[in-house]
């Protein structure tokens, strides 16, 4: 009975269809802090071609760029002034074709950013718009007429202040969700989505696999633009609030998927935030409008109401539990995109470790149980060399408007600047945005110039080169985990095999099975300060992984981890 049991639970967690990507590792670069190839500070395409081999060796098959293209980089290039012009800061369009060839001679596939919810202030639709705010490249954005003298409602934007700005010379506002830099664009316009279809496509014939699509959550507006009760003592509210209460998204995204990415086969990652409850397999199942979408579920439990200064420290158990139910969730429905960190948040080692497990160790451990996950995991420049937060003494060493907008929200609310920095050193994006640590020369071997945002000085422990000659070290063992996910003998299981938690309520150790009918690897990690001891129903086969080098004897059922220790057995 149990038998027939375990083999229909089988059937239906494999029962999507199985697409090209699947059995990939993705790898997102931030172009600005990867690589510097002409030693002016900021990291080029150039820089990100002399690296690809370091990708391949490390077991890469995707690789996610953020926004390359031409930028005021009011927004660090989130704010595009022309989609088909690649920023001169990166090199030029022939450096980019380069880029797709010796990435493809690689066996290696390029993904794209495509910020569509928005454009920049500079692109020549939007002069166009104030230059003739009657005229139709006006309703390429939302041009609206205030309310006795006031905004058409009272949205914050993400980055703080009112989401509307006077069109001057007008009664009007236009709408930004983001900057004031960042006009959002009217997808209700056919012209606009025919220009931005014609876009991806333009991109797509060029031969990249696919895109990772930017708050493509907010691109559908409530024409109304209702006021919402105010949940800040500005007298506003989230801008959030609108977009979770709008109707229609789905018209919008099936669009976009029928006339571009459908026609070739292209892999797609949403960064999707307030996604409706029961909408899952419409936005990402066997046929849903992106491919795949990020697990953001973990990363958003601690989240501030107000900001970073209420944003509380992770807790294990919430985080694990947030991680499992994910997971569950998304078991012969959906195939999530799973990260620890990115752009946009600290490192993940700095944030999802205890002080204690702050070490090379700790790193392996919380790397194995994401790599390990069902779903695609994307590696963020450093996570593999195990990058962390970076202190900053004054906040004009920072280069990111979300986070001069935190620091002043924060003092705002009565904390002391020292207060106010300690906030930007835990939830900072430029935590994640420090140059790529890659040797202990000046400037961790990042540029021969002044980088455009200062190095973290542990990079003379921390960086590629003094890891890659030690076989015990963060990148080596990264290197392995890879290649365990990726091997013929595993993959099955790692891509495939069904998700099952284990010690799901233990507030130390986290732990999972993956499994197929045939074959089955347990992951044991203790988060916690002090040994224990696991048991298995089954007996050990073999250590697939371990970050103590630890070898068991053939068929025990009880294993004891140290600290920090995590093991990856078959049984
Ligand atoms: O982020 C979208 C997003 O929802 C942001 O609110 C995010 O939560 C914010 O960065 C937190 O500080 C995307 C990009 O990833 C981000 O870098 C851009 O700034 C943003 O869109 C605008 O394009
Ligand atoms: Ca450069």
């Amino acid at each position: 009975m149990y038998n027939v049991i375990r083999v229909l639970q089988q059937l239906e967690v494999t029962a999507m269809n199985r697409k090209w990507w699947h059995e990939k590792v993705a790898y997102q670069i931030y172009p600005k802090s990867f690589m510097d190839s002409n030693g002016d500070g900021i990291g080029d395409l150039k820089g990100v071609i002399r690296k690809l081999d370091y990708l391949k060796e490390l077991g890469i098959d995707l690789i996610w760029l953020s926004p390359i293209y031409q930028s005021p980089f009011i927004d660090q290039g989130y704010d595009i002034s022309d989609y088909y012009k690649i920023a001169e800061e990166f090199g030029t369009m022939e450096e980019f074709d380069l880029l797709l060839k010796e990435a493809k001679e690689r066996g290696i596939q390029i993904v794209m950013d495509l910020v569509i919810n928005h454009c920049s202030s500079d692109h020549v639709w939007f002069k166009k718009a104030l230059a003739d705010p009657e005229g139709e490249y006006a309703d390429y954005f939302y041009f609206v007429k205030g309310k006795n003298g006031n905004p058409p409602s009272n949205y914050r934007s993400y980055f703080g202040g009112s989401t509307w700005e006077p069109v001057p010379g007008t009664d009007k506002y236009y709408l930004h969700l983001f900057a004031k830099e960042q006009p959002d664009l009217n997808w209700e316009n056919p012209k606009v989505r025919e220009e931005l279809f014609g876009m991806v496509n333009w991109w797509l014939d060029k031969g990249i696999a696919g895109f990772r699509i930017d708050a493509i959550i907010n691109i559908k507006k409530d024409l109304a633009f209702p006021d919402f009760e105010p949940d800040g003592p500005d007298g506003m509210c989230r801008a959030t609030r609108m977009v979770e209460e709008v109707e229609g998204i789905g018209e919008l995204l099936g669009e976009l998927k029928r006339e571009t990415f459908a026609k070739h086969d292209a892999f797609t990652v949403g960064e999707v935030f307030n996604m409706k409850d029961g909408e899952l397999e419409e936005f990402v199942g066997d046929d849903g409008y992106f491919s795949t979408m990020f697990d953001f579920a973990p990363h958003v439990q601690t989240s501030g109401e107000h900001g970073w200064y209420d944003t509380g420290d992770v807790d294990f158990l919430t985080w694990k539990r947030a991680i499992i139910n994910s997971q569950l969730e998304c078991q012969g429905k959906a195939y999530l995109a799973n990260i620890i960190e990115n752009h946009d948040e600290p490192r993940g080692a700095s944030r999802y470790l205890p002080e204690y497990a702050r070490t090379p160790d700790g790193t392996k451990m919380l790397g194995t149980v994401s790599v390990l996950l069902r779903g695609i995991p994307f590696i963020y420049q450093g996570q593999e060399i195990g990058m962390q937060n970076c202190r900053r003494e004054d906040i004009n060493d920072y280069d990111d408007i979300d986070t001069y907008n935190q620091f002043h929200l924060a003092l705002e609310t009565g904390l002391t600047k020292e207060q106010a920095l300690e906030v930007c050193y835990k939830y900072s994006r430029d935590n994640a945005r420090t140059p790529m640590q890659w040797d202990t020369t000046e400037n961790a071997g990042f540029t021969k110039g002044t980088p455009w945002l200062s190095v973290n000085e542990n990079y003379r422990k921390i960086n590629v080169a003094v890891q890659d000659k030690d076989e015990d070290s963060v990148l080596n063992y990264y290197r392995r985990l890879i290649r365990l996910r990726k091997s013929e003998e595993w993959k099955e299981v790692f891509v495939y095999g069904e998700f099952v938690p284990m010690y799901e309520e233990d507030e130390k150790i986290f732990a999972y099975e993956r499994r197929t009918e045939e074959k089955s690897a347990i992951v044991f990690a203790n988060f916690g300060q002090e040994a224990v001891t696991v048991e298995l129903k089954e007996k050990v086969k073999e250590v697939l992984l371990s970050n103590k080098n630890r070898s068991v004897e053939k068929g025990i059922d009880r294993i004891s981890l140290e600290a920090c220790e995590v093991i990856v057995v078959s049984v």
